[in-house]
């Protein structure tokens, strides 16, 4: 690697020398991104040595999605050459941000809990603990999204690169994985051995990705597998274009909403798929005798969709390895632990008992057994058939993934506080009785590396200007900004750093959205999943009330705001493309009404994206958190803002809670039902809208315009928004809560005209941001629950 400018220039220049196409900016990034490889690797190849040689305990974390953004910036950044490779490129004529931007974005998550997963791999990295990614290299991520007419359309995305991709495939590591067939009695070496008859074998290759830490040096792995064509006989019958095309299907595609494809067997096929490589491959690198393998290997299963990792390491360690069922569960649970990220019914995992036999018959026996043993144990306690049944693996044909990954796991938590006390008292109830010390909270963290350091520069040297660099390995480290919250000229630097990140902002949605928006006009963002507990529908009808009332009342002009949206809506949830659309429309009224667009502009960012998300959050003022209260298992979205210094407008859900605590009633603001209050409406079913409606003119007339009027016309088509209002009573408390949402606003608003005091605001939110590191998080996992030691790098 390069320690100065001048060396990393000649040795580029050199390279370049020998391309073709010399001048072309895909060049550039060919040339940068070979040299970044080559850094990578010398230390990748260290790092493994050394945990080969150190046989320290390795984590495994099993994830169905890893949204890692673009990795070349971000590695740059970890190595600690950013600096002068931007420099020297500049120097060269190279503007290093464009090439950044030639990098195709892999989007192998859908949102919160894939993201979740890439940051904990920097964080472990960074942390120099021995932590590895297990995942899926899926050929197309999620969906492009492109607005047709203020309707979301989906278009399919590849965004592999076999050429300049990150990761390396490793063929000699393939292994075969067998689905459907029937098990037959077999003896090995004097014991019984179920035989796997007729099975139809799917070939997992890996490509591994480097994980690099900051400061560089501690590279870790990403694995990902990819299913291909077998080279075993095909079972009789089965046609072989049929296989083919089934084998290719595997990891084709990201399903873009787990609980809307419930039941979906391909979907089925990638989650043993994941496990079955993965696990194989962990029990045969193992640097340990079997019985000792919990203690050199701790297996994290992010939900539910990795849980069949249980039965598959009892398969393994039983029929592959000849242990006895008691020692095989002892092992077992004592190395896959649990994170739970919903307490959404339809989002709790469940399988056909009859479909998981006939995909996996050897699993489902197993899972059986799982099963009669919990029942036994449980026998003895005074019971009543409902906490039974919330006991029950398998019940009337239905596999419940949740109670299986809690019976099978040693540590089960939850994401934030709040969301851990609902599973521990009513979710999970019956089981956190049983078993008193599974279940903790951890809460959810994000990589400050990303979010701020790399996501917003020009915030980050105003920070380190004035409270030095530490903060940077060390995010808690942030409080020390205190000393300058009523430091004017600080404040005033602050402010400047916020409406230059706006501007741009503002430039890049003129470029690309062709709408102009004011940069000192207050930016307010709701950017994630489009989803009916996260209620954008309550966003968008506040402003719709707001709009009608600029009309009606020559009194009212309001402080300009830019309300900005992102996101994307699974194609099969109705109810959110409907959301999107009305957005849209909205969005159209409104930016084209003279009089209204002095006072409001709505922008909905189109293909929302990590990329998109690291401009967004630098230049926003207002954090959009608003879900119905006991519905978001966390949120980390709004850690993100808070660190850029957004204040928080949200409900008592999830981490806002925790934000609060940190930040203090004051410097946030907090609105409408609690969680309590919500799970009481629930139980009673006393919520009733009409009531409320009946009593507030300005929310009849938006209401009116909805269901009947200007923005439910032509295509704008809402019936499945009406069916959630009406038809099911307003199951998200839209109506009940946008009033107080409102007067919310108004307090808001009322704080941002005193820009001091605001910026004060905005300091004490990103002294306090540190606990919300994931480095932070990582090491509560490591402490509480892996256990892991860690590796100093002897490469310095
Ligand atoms: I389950 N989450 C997600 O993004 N996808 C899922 O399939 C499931 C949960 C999210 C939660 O909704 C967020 O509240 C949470 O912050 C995030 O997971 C990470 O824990």
């Amino acid at each position: 690697m390069f320690s100065s400018k001048e060396r990393f220039k000649e040795n580029f220049v050199a390279r370049l020398e020998q391309r073709e196409d010399k001048e072309s900016l895909q060049t550039v990034y060919s040339v940068l991104t070979a040299m970044v490889k080559e850094w990578t690797y010398d230390d990748w190849e260290q790092t493994n040595q050394q945990y080969k040689e150190q046989k320290r305990k390795q984590l495994y974390y099993f994830s169905i999605e890893f949204l890692m953004g673009r990795i070349l910036g971000q590695n740059l950044m970890n190595l600690d050459v950013h600096g002068f490779v931007e420099e020297g490129l500049k120097e060269l004529g190279f503007d290093l941000h464009a090439i950044e931007e030639l990098e195709p974005e892999p989007g192998l998550g859908n949102g919160g809990l894939g993201r979740l997963a890439a940051c904990f791999m920097d964080s472990l990295a960074s942390l120099q603990l021995p932590g590895h990614g297990c995942g899926l290299r899926y050929k197309g991520g999620l969906f492009t999204q492109v607005f047709q007419d203020g309707f979301q359309t989906e278009q399919p995305t590849v965004w592999i690169d076999e050429k300049e991709g990150w990761g390396i495939r490793r063929e000699e590591l393939s292994l075969d994985i067998p689905f459907f067939g029937s098990i037959e009695p077999g003896i090995e070496s004097n014991r019984l051995k179920p035989v796997l008859k007729d099975a139809e074998w799917i070939k997992a290759v890996p490509y591994d990705y480097p994980i690099v830490g900051a400061a560089g040096k501690t590279v870790n792995t990403l694995r990902l597998w990819q299913a291909e064509v077998s080279s075993r006989p095909l079972p009789k019958g089965k046609p072989r274009t049929l296989y083919e095309q089934e084998t290719a299907e595997v990891t084709d595609r990201l399903y873009p909403d787990a609980s809307l494809d419930a039941g979906k067997i391909l979907r089925l096929k990638q989650q043993y798929f994941l496990c079955s490589a993965s696990l194989q491959t962990i029990v045969k690198n193992r640097d340990c005798p079997l019985s000792d393998l919990a203690r050199h290997v701790a297996i994290q299963i992010n939900d539910t969709h990795p849980a069949l990792a249980i039965p598959e390491l009892m398969r393994i360690l039983m029929d592959e390895e000849g242990m006895q069922w008691e020692e095989a569960w002892g092992i077992v649970n004592h190395t896959i632990s649990y994170t739970n990220h919903t307490i959404l019914e339809e989002a709790l995992e469940k399988w056909s008992s009859s479909l998981l036999e006939r995909l996996l018959p050897r699993i489902y026996m197993i899972i059986q057994e799982i099963d009669r043993r919990f029942k036994e144990k449980t026998q003895q306690e005074p019971l009543d058939e409902w906490q039974r049944k919330k006991l029950a693996i398998i019940e009337n044909g239905v596999v419940h993934m949740a109670t299986l990954a809690v019976v099978g796991s040693y540590k089960v938590n939850g994401v934030a506080k709040l969301h851990t006390e609902i599973l521990k008292v009513r979710e999970m109830k019956e089981l956190n009785d049983h078993f008193p010390h599974k279940f903790h909270n951890i809460t959810n963290g994000v990589a400050h590396r990303r979010w701020l350091l790399k996501a917003n520069p020009e915030l980050s040297s105003l920070i380190t200007s004035a409270v030095g660099d530490e903060w940077i390995r060390e995010p808690i480290k942030l409080h020390k900004l205190h000393r300058f919250s009523k430091d004017p000229a600080f404040l005033q630097d602050l402010q400047a750093v916020k409406i230059a990140k706006k501007r741009q902002l503002a430039d890049y949605i003129k470029t690309h959205q062709d709408i102009i928006v004011d940069p000192e006009s207050v930016f307010d963002a709701q950017i994630k999943r489009i989803h009916g507990y996260k209620r954008q529908l309550m966003n968008i009808l506040h402003i719709q009330m707001l709009y009608n009332r600029i009309l009606s009342d020559r009194s009212f002009r309001p402080y300009p705001r830019t309300f900005i949206f992102g996101g994307k809506a699974a194609p099969s949830y109705r109810y959110a493309k409907e959301v999107i659309k009305l957005i849209n429309t909205v969005a159209d009224q409104v930016n084209n009404d003279p009089l209204a667009k002095k006072h409001l502009h709505i922008v909905f960012i189109e293909d929302y994206s990590v990329s998109k998300a690291e401009k967004i959050f630098p230049a926003s003022d207002v954090s959009e958190q608003i879900s119905t209260a006991s519905k978001e298992a966390s949120g980390t979205g709004n850690m993100k803002f808070m660190m850029n210094g957004a204040i928080t407008l949200g409900t008592f859900d999830g981490a806002n809670l925790e934000i609060v605590e940190q930040v203090g009633e004051d410097n946030a603001f907090i609105f409408g039902l609690t969680a309590r209050q919500v799970m009481q409406f629930e139980k009673e079913q006393s919520y009733y809208p009409p009531d409320i409606i009946q009593h507030e003119p300005d929310l009849q007339l938006v209401m009116a315009q909805l269901l009947e009027g200007s923005l439910s016309d032509g295509e704008g088509n809402i019936s499945a928004i009406r069916n959630q209002l009406v038809d099911c009573n307003d199951p998200f408390f839209v109506l009940k809560d946008i009033q107080q949402y409102g007067k919310a606003h108004e307090r808001l608003l009322s704080a941002f005209e005193n820009s001091l005091a605001w910026q004060e605001m905005s300091v004490v939110n990103i002294a306090q941001s540190g606990i919300f590191s994931s480095d932070r998080t990582i090491q509560e996992y490591s402490d509480e629950v892996w256990q892991l030691g860690r590796v100093p790098s002897n490469l310095l």
